[in-house]
């Protein structure tokens, strides 16, 4: 089971924090919302209950996905075979658990300074708890406080020490200070891999909601990592797509830091598969020769291993691209798909009617960030829903993106060259392609807002290459180091 350290859930059962709600359901709750990993933390309750509520919980974390690890009783974590432990600097040593539970499973342990940090990650720790960030009354007996800045320094240590082991802080984080917590606490060449907490999810009225705030504050905070990798990759970027937007998407692939090549000829498609970027299969203007093309170039690219990016142009208004569609489906695996609602429906299955090209939205954002995510979970891709609200989905973790500006809509090709952007963060990043797709997002967004904001911008064309710079300023300043642009974030 992958593990993603982003939003990490601690339980606790007291009713100081979980109060006279029912653990299982808060859990529950927090999964849905989009917590990534549960550590089942109990300090008080008798041996028959906590081994009682770990299976309970085993049960429910496994049905999303999420491993389960459990606080310092290893024996718990081996009767019931979840996926691995939490040790603190007073518990078990770690050879002694890491001898009970076998190589396979998680051990994670808290580390307060570099010293600990050091030895745990050398001794074969497979993440580090590092706090206390801040003093907390979920658990009394913390031995220093560290804040940022002593996160910071740990982050230093292990990345000079050569360590890429995944780091998490804890101790009075919440949705309030994540987003400052993890800009602070990052070293130059090391960050979080994301946020532990306690009461701000367990004492929430709404753990789904605190959760899913979390975990987009969590996503946005790793979006420089995705866009400067893109700068220092080039990756390629090799286009299919429509003969209305071949130049801009190409400029705009430039722009973000990536190679283009806008090639319909599917017999290139295999040499080019081989060059370590992702494909774009646009079916702007499909033809029985084009859609042959598309599926060949598809095989290749699956073949690869390497990322395919499905952009269903109007998918729904013809039965022709309707039937277009369904053959590109059957014909191999894409690794994102990108449309508006109609497109998105279309590609879902539903019998929808759509008028030429252009986008309408008339679902609630929750029935569309329940469309994507059951798309997603259908085809097993990440589904990117445009519109003037963006939401993208894996099927688990769900995220919200409100960036843009309405230029974007008055001018041809930029659904288009969205494609082409998610694409090249894609083709750079392929640890997580969700996040892939909200650093494309994102960045394609706020360029657009800065390029609106412009004094010389008044209208959709002085839009356009002012779009284009800002694009290429936002590559620029990541590059340098300089990810003020992501204030803008939405
Ligand atoms: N471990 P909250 S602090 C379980 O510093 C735990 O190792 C800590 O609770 C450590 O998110 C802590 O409610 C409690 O502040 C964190």
């Amino acid at each position: 089971m992958a593990v993603d350290y982003s939003v990490y859930l601690v339980t606790d059962s007291t009713p100081a924090i979980l109060g006279d709600k029912d653990l299982i359901s808060v859990v529950e709750s927090a999964l849905r919302g989009g917590t990534t990993l549960v550590q089942y933390r109990d300090k008080t309750s008798t041996n028959e209950v906590v081994l009682a509520t770990a299976k309970k919980l085993h049960h429910l974390t496994k049905s999303f996905g999420v491993p389960l690890l459990i606080n310092d009783r290893v024996d718990i974590a081996v009767q019931i075979g979840c996926e691995g432990v939490h040790i603190g600097q007073d518990d078990m040593e770690f050879e002694k658990a890491r001898n009970l539970l076998g190589p396979d499973k998680i051990i994670g342990v808290t580390a307060s300074s570099k010293e600990e940090a050091l030895k745990a990650s050398a001794a074969g720790a497979n993440y580090l708890g590092l706090g206390t960030v801040f003093s907390t009354a979920t658990k009394k007996d913390t031995k220093s406080i560290i804040g940022p800045s002593g996160v910071s320094e740990i982050l230093s240590a292990l990345h000079q020490a050569g360590h890429s082991i995944p780091t998490v802080c804890i101790g009075g984080i919440n949705a309030s200070n994540t987003t400052d917590v993890l800009a602070q606490s990052a070293s130059s060449h090391k960050s979080l891999d994301g946020v532990a907490v306690v009461s701000a999810i367990i004492a929430a009225d709404d753990p789904a909601a605190v959760s899913r705030d979390l975990l987009g504050k969590v996503i946005r905070a790793k979006i420089p990592d995705v866009v400067g990798t893109v700068g220092r990759k080039t990756p390629l970027s090799h286009n299919m797509t429509n003969l209305v937007v071949q130049n801009f998407a190409a400029n705009v692939a430039l722009c973000v830091g990536a190679s283009p090549i806008m090639s319909n000829y599917a017999e290139e498609a295999a040499d080019l598969a081989k060059l370590g970027g992702a494909l774009v299969l646009n079916m702007g203007t499909v033809t029985p020769e084009g859609l042959k093309n598309y599926v060949q170039a598809l095989k290749a690219y699956n073949d690869a291993n390497r990322p395919v990016v499905l952009d269903p142009v109007g998918a729904g208004a013809t039965s022709v691209r309707r039937q277009a569609v369904k053959t590109l489906l059957t014909s191999g695996k894409f690794t994102i798909i990108k449309g508006n609602q109609s497109e998105i429906q279309t590609v879902h299955g539903a019998t929808v009617t759509q008028r030429g090209v252009d986008s309408s939205s008339s679902l609630t954002i929750p029935q569309r960030a329940q469309l994507v995510r059951s798309l997603a979970r259908q085809r097993q891709c990440v589904v990117l829903l445009t519109g003037a609200t963006d939401l993208i989905s894996d099927g688990r973790r769900t995220i919200r993106i409100d960036n843009g500006h309405e230029y974007l809509g008055m001018i041809t090709g930029t659904g288009c060259t969205l494609g082409t952007t998610v694409s090249a963060m894609a083709a750079a990043y392929e640890e997580d392609y969700l996040l892939a797709a909200v650093a494309g997002t994102v960045m394609f967004g706020v360029a657009a807002e800065k390029a609106a904001r412009r004094e010389d911008v008044r209208g959709p064309g002085s839009f356009v290459p002012a779009f284009l710079d800002e694009l290429f300023g936002i590559k620029r300043a990541t590059g340098d180091g300089d990810s003020t642009w992501l204030e803008l974030a939405r």
